[in-house]
């Protein structure tokens, strides 16, 4: 107690000083308490910083006031941060096992979810780069988060209520993807290709003239039911496109609800041969000085899906290109080459594209494209007959920023702040109109050096229809120097970034070493309503009552055949049954259910020698399917430290010869 209000007095206090200071008066070593100057001076630290440090506190018992989902990149999981803390409080498995969460470690539920529908259901690994919270009416509802495996062409569901996956779908017609966004009201889960592939997926030889005529790219607009939290396969739809690598994409919103744009790069259709003396694909690919935004018409083509006016390929319904181009579903316009984010602003007027290998980001406007597509301004056609759109007629702005722009968020004030990869900063910039008068329109406002080659950078729910301001993380590729060595593998470095104010300031640096994260995005801790203790005897996977789910006084073994059925019960400190005995040849079902109700009596289930190990949190019911093949004797365990006699808390499972 009395620690505690003396260290509220000394934050109080540095604020003061910090006030005072910053107004221009010495008043520092007056009002200072003797121990804490002495700190700030032993450590070299400048007012900023001391700012800085007290912004970013968050005192124990309290909370940060936003949580930021993030990628995990290689390590096909999602990381959970506190804002401004930064302070990591989950990682969620997604396309990898993740054994601490006992996901994909021999519960049927996890294993299940992990391999949902998958051609491939050995993946062990995924890389996840695009997490997309659900959105009602453009804006972040807290509900689910949606996130893409570069690799697998997955997109999983993640649940909100438990922070857990709870389905992964794959694309049967495409083995490649990148942007991953959701529309805003959750309608679908939009999945484009990353690298294009034979159509549908098969083997072709590697030709150029194979590549024009049989590779081709994909938009997958993954229809999501709400009501059952579930991708419903059978009534998403694809839209073929041509073999250009089709890359970021963001929605429509507000005044452009029922459009979609995605940018590409290599139009220019480079295959590479490094080997053959033909130019890599980094060459091959940056040849032309232009690429192509894609404009998409979503709301058009469900209607030609609702008329049946499809071809249904593995089990996907798919709009052909032909006739995407005919109901005028599909245009094109050019982009400065090789582009790579694209970001809508918040009233949907705009549409952002950094380009790598050009200073600018190019905007163009939703109106001039809707006025374009009306009066047929088209300069020609692509080679797969797609009408192109003249440059001219649809951008509004060019905004000279720096070397490598990427990727773009907004604040509430009118500002956008773009990451630059090559110069290693962030750029503040202003939108036109509405946003801001004529007069103070697209200008670039200040440029923040970020350690280094920044990627992402996310601001405070800064893609939705209503950006919050105040925060803003920029994802950096490289650390370099910023953190003690650990060897040649490097963590990834997070920078805060305070936006409130008229400059840019950066708070705090966060290392990541768990994986290269790409995109994160950040949401009000209010918006998220998660389940403190499951409802008693909830199955995770469907989330609903098991009926397996045992209480106290039900637990029992049940033997038919050569099955045995074990229904157990988990509450600090014992497992009940403890003893269990089977023959070598039996399969083994475990039914358990953790019957605590107090928040965070989590138990483990872990069985020797056997890749097993549940995370069974208050409320929970999973099951374990065990063939019994080596006769011995193993002990069966309580993985989580939950209680004194935790390390009681075990039994042995016998197998008999
Ligand atoms: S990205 S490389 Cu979002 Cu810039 Cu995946
Ligand atoms: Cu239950 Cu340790």
């Amino acid at each position: 107690m009395r620690w505690s209000r003396l260290a509220s007095l000394v934050v109080v206090m540095l604020a003061l000083v910090l006030a005072g200071a910053l107004a221009g008066q010495a008043q520092r070593s007056t009002t200072l308490p003797q121990d804490v100057q002495s700190l700030i001076e032993a450590k070299g630290l400048t007012p900023d910083q001391v700012r800085a440090a007290i912004q970013t506190y968050v005192p124990p018992g309290k909370y940060d006031e936003y949580l930021m989902f993030s990628s995990g990149g290689q390590g096909g999981q999602v990381l959970v941060f506190g804002v401004p803390s930064m302070r990591l409080l989950r990682v969620i498995g997604v396309f990898a096992p993740e054994p601490w969460q006992g996901y994909g470690v021999g519960s049927e539920e996890t294993e299940t979810i992990l391999n949902w529908r998958t051609k491939d259901p050995r993946l062990a690994w995924g890389d996840t780069h695009h997490p997309a919270l659900s959105e009602t009416n453009g804006e972040y509802d807290g509900k689910w988060l949606f996130i893409n495996d570069k690799a697998g062409s997955r997109i999983a569901v993640i649940d909100l209520r438990d922070f857990a996956t709870k389905q992964i779908v794959q694309n049967p017609n495409a083995v490649s993807n990148h942007g991953a966004v959701v529309s805003p009201n959750t309608e679908y889960v939009l999945e484009v290709t990353q690298y294009a592939g034979p159509f549908p997926f098969r083997y072709v030889p590697l030709t150029q003239e194979n590549y024009n005529r049989h590779f081709r790219g994909l938009a997958t607009f993954w229809k999501f039911d709400r009501g059952k939290g579930r991708i419903d396969v059978s009534k998403s739809f694809q839209i073929e496109l041509p073999p250009y690598w089709q890359d970021l994409a963001d929605f429509g919103k507000l005044e452009s609800y029922g459009w979609a744009f995605w940018n590409s790069f290599n139009s220019e259709r480079a295959i590479g041969g490094t080997l053959e003396k033909k130019p890599p694909v980094e060459v091959g690919a940056s040849a032309r000085d232009m690429d192509y935004l894609h404009i998409v018409n979503w709301k058009r083509a469900e209607e030609l899906v609702a008329q049946g006016k499809y071809t249904v390929i593995n089990g996907m319904k798919v709009i052909r290109l032909k006739d995407a181009v005919e109901a005028g579903i599909l245009y094109l316009a050019p982009e400065p080459k090789s582009p790579h984010g694209l970001d809508v602003a918040p009233r949907g007027d705009y549409i952002v594209v950094g380009g790598k290998l050009d200073p600018n980001a190019t905007v163009y406007s939703f109106r001039k494209i809707q006025e374009a597509i009306r009066s047929k301004a088209f300069s020609g056609r692509d080679d797969y007959g797609i009408p192109i759109l003249k440059f001219d007629a649809v951008v509004a702005a060019q905004v000279k920023l720096g070397l490598g722009p990427l990727h773009t968020m907004f604040d509430d004030k009118g500002n956008a702040y773009t990451s630059l990869f090559l110069d290693s900063a962030v750029a503040k910039w202003t939108l036109g109109p509405p946003y801001n008068p004529p007069e103070r329109a697209w200008k670039l406002v200040q440029k923040l050096p970020v350690q280094y080659n920044i990627g992402h950078l996310t601001a405070v729910e800064g893609d939705t229809t209503k950006p919050g301001g105040k925060y803003l993380v920029a994802l950096n590729k490289w650390s370099v120097d910023q953190y003690r060595n650990v060897g040649p593998l490097l963590p990834q470095n997070f920078q805060l970034v305070d936006i409130s104010g008229e400059e840019m300031k950066l708070l705090s640096n966060t290392p990541v070493g768990i994986g290269e994260p790409h995109l994160a995005q950040i949401v009000r801790m209010d918006r998220v309503k998660s389940w403190e203790v499951y409802p008693a005897g909830t199955n995770p996977l469907t989330m609903r009552p098991d009926p397996n789910a045992v209480k106290a006084g039900q637990q029992r073994i049940v033997r038919e055949g050569r099955t045995v059925r074990v229904y157990m019960t988990a509450m600090r400190s014992h497992y009940v049954p403890d003893r269990v005995r089977v023959k070598r040849g039996d399969t083994v079902i475990f039914h358990i259910t953790n019957i605590e109700r107090t928040k965070d009596a989590i138990h483990g289930f872990a069985i020797d020698r056997h890749n097993v190990n549940l995370s069974l949190e208050p409320g929970k019911t999973e099951t374990v399917v065990l063939r019994a093949e080596r006769p011995g004797v193993y002990p069966f365990y309580c993985t989580e430290f939950c209680s004194a006699l935790h390390l009681e808390m075990m039994g042995y499972l016998e197998i008999e010869p």
